[in-house]
């Protein structure tokens, strides 16, 4: 479609301004069909950034610039007026100084290519908890991506044509097409990457990178970042979580939602296979969720997504089957490695490397390297309406009712498998001091330690001493049924650096125990850090795990959290004066029952 077709003001504007400034030789509005996607999936495979896979329906397999493999968190940057507003956790620039250098970088950028204009809807279109974007973007990878992982073209535009807000994304991969110039595979300015969002005026600019979170904007830009902003303004919340729904062997079904930093198992336990009779999981999202009070005062969640951008490696027919199932067709994988047969094929994937296969970088796969045949943050990207267990409410856009919030992380130590919180501000303080190893979603070391609450560490778009204000400000609504509370961790490992936990399928042990306690039933016992499962309360049945094991990844050991209280101290210490007391308050509560574990305990001993 042309421009004609666009007769929202503001949005025909702002398009006119970004085609004077990148200069592209042509505008393309996507109508989000089926001819359409082939179109330029046929584009794709004649240049040759494309291979089909013959194994997959209408899937393709494509390699990225070995510069441009993941989220770049130091070129990701936060824009609002003031340095303060942004807070300690984020990079910030002068909006104008920005806008200043990014016009440079604009100018001209999308010389001898066309720009897409992606109208979008992050969750239901015209849902009420549902919010519109547009992306243009010079990148044909992007438009097919943001096809899968977002409601786009016609619909969005009918809603646009309402004059609704929308916020603004502009994305180029930062490679004209200018004189003596070619064709990439993957084209991208991996050197001067900019991710910048504008809090304020609700506007994204991305520059110089083509892949995943930096370039499909709906996902972690907008559905994050922005909408953090938006939600804190607002009075809803914006937040790194799948959702999933458990049912219990009686048909008794509860909503919990999850958040874990990138690639630590969300799309795994959204779409669990329980590894006991009579359970059931279905996933209503993987990565976001977006949640709101609702009229009868429980937590609403919707998933503002419409596909998974998952993690390949590790994934199995054994690990998450419902994954493998959800890939087998109209799936883009990116930096997989590719069979001789046309198929895909990751470490973890089960089975020894076919002959033949060649590597993420397209070289035929040598094993004596030493180097993975699929790169570690290599993805899929499927549609969730594929998944065999998608829940029959995802699409619902007043949400699902929330009974229960989980936070975990990648913890060798200290941390045990699970416990709750006493109530809301529990819940809040045990979410901002959520640590995690890092994992390759991001460009930098692998492994090590840090502070990632809420796993929204690169994902918050305001100052996180507010973010923690107004998580705690949303318990305070009068009349509103709080979910409860959990800290979970699956990766503790034992003295012989095993993992001590099977994980996967085995997790919904830890689920039930939690439905059991939404329901005022199941065994606790309290410790200093909140309440663990009571000897014999977590259904073991049929699980191969010595008593030990169990008892170790229980254990609540005094001297290892005192250790990792001045971490947490000089963290909250590094916001800015209105850090929210109350967090402050339950740090020395936390620590002052951590040396005195056997002391009497009361809850009032905070205030
Ligand atoms: O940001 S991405 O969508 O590329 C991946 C992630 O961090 O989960
Ligand atoms: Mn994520």
């Amino acid at each position: 479609m042309n421009l004609d077709c666009i007769r929202h003001p503001r949005l025909r504007e702002w398009i006119d301004e970004n085609v004077a400034m990148c200069m592209p030789d042509d505008v393309v509005v996507c109508d989000g069909g089926h001819e359409e996607a082939d179109r330029l999936a046929e584009r794709m495979l004649r240049s040759g950034s494309f291979k089909r896979l013959e194994k997959r329906p209408n899937s393709f397999a494509v390699r990225s610039d070995p510069g441009d493999v993941a989220r770049v968190e130091n070129n990701t940057f936060i824009c609002s007026r003031f340095r303060e507003e942004a807070g300690p956790t984020n990079n910030w620039r002068d909006p104008q100084e920005m806008k200043g250098e990014l016009r440079q970088r604009f100018f001209g950028c999308m010389r001898g290519r066309t720009m897409y204009v992606i109208p979008f809807s992050m969750g239901p279109v015209g849902g009420p908890l549902s919010q519109i974007g547009v992306e243009l973007t010079d990148s044909v990878y992007v438009v097919l991506n943001m096809r899968i992982m977002t409601r786009m073209g016609e619909a969005v535009l009918k809603e646009l044509d309402r004059d609704k807000p929308f916020v603004k994304c502009l994305h180029s991969v930062g490679y004209p097409l200018t004189l003596g110039r070619h064709e990439l595979p993957w084209p991208c300015d991996s050197n001067n990457k900019y991710i910048v969002h504008f809090p304020e005026e609700r506007s994204i600019w991305s520059y110089g990178s083509g892949y995943g979170g930096n370039a499909l904007l709906g996902k972690k830009c907008y559905a994050l970042r922005i909408a953090s902003v938006m939600a804190r303004d607002q009075g809803w919340l914006a937040e790194h979580m799948l959702i999933l729904g458990i049912t219990n062997p009686d048909g008794k079904k509860k909503y919990i939602a999850a958040a874990f930093p990138s690639a630590c198992g969300k799309t795994n336990l959204a779409m669990l296979v329980p590894n006991l009779p009579g359970w059931k999981v279905e996933t209503v999202g993987d990565d976001i969720a977006w949640l709101r009070w609702g009229d009868d005062g429980r937590l609403y969640a919707i998933n503002p997504e419409y596909g998974f951008f998952g993690v390949a490696p590790g994934t199995s027919l054994k690990s998450n089957p419902n994954a493998m199932r959800s890939t087998e067709k109209n799936c883009i994988f990116t930096n997989v490695a590719t069979t001789p047969d046309g198929d895909v094929w990751w470490e973890g994937i089960g089975g020894e490397p076919p002959a033949g296969l060649v590597d993420w970088l397209g070289e035929p796969y040598d094993p004596s390297k030493g180097k993975p045949a699929a790169h570690p943050n290599s993805r899929f990207t499927a549609p969730a309406s594929q998944c065999p267990v998608i829940d029959q409410a995802w699409e619902d856009p007043r949400g699902v009712p929330i009974s229960a919030i989980l936070f975990g992380g990648r913890r060798a130590g200290t941390v045990p498998l699970v416990h709750e919180a006493m109530d809301w501000e529990h819940g809040v303080f045990m979410g901002s001091i959520v640590s995690s190893e890092t994992t390759a979603a991001a460009a930098g070391a692998v492994g090590q330690l840090r502070r990632d609450p809420f796993a929204m560490l690169p994902f918050c778009g305001y100052n996180m001493g507010d973010y923690f204000h107004h998580w705690l400000r949303m318990g305070e609504r009068s009349g509103v049924k709080h979910p409860r509370f959990y800290y979970v961790n699956w990766f503790r490992k034992g003295a012989d650096g095993k993992f001590l936990w099977p994980g996967f399928g085995d997790n919904a042990r830890v689920l039930k125990w939690i439905f059991e306690r939404c329901d005022g039933a199941g065994e606790a016992v309290e410790t200093p850090i909140g309440n663990v499962p009571a000897p014999g309360a977590l259904d073991l049945d049929g699980l191969d795990l010595s008593p030990e094991a169990m008892a170790e990844l229980l254990t609540v050991r005094e001297d290892e959290w005192l250790a990792d209280v001045p971490g947490i101290r000089a963290f909250f210490g590094s916001f800015h004066d209105g850090f929210p007391e109350e967090l402050v308050a339950r740090l020395d509560w936390l620590e002052r029952r951590l040396r005195h574990p056997a002391a009497k305990r009361h809850r009032s001993a905070i205030a």
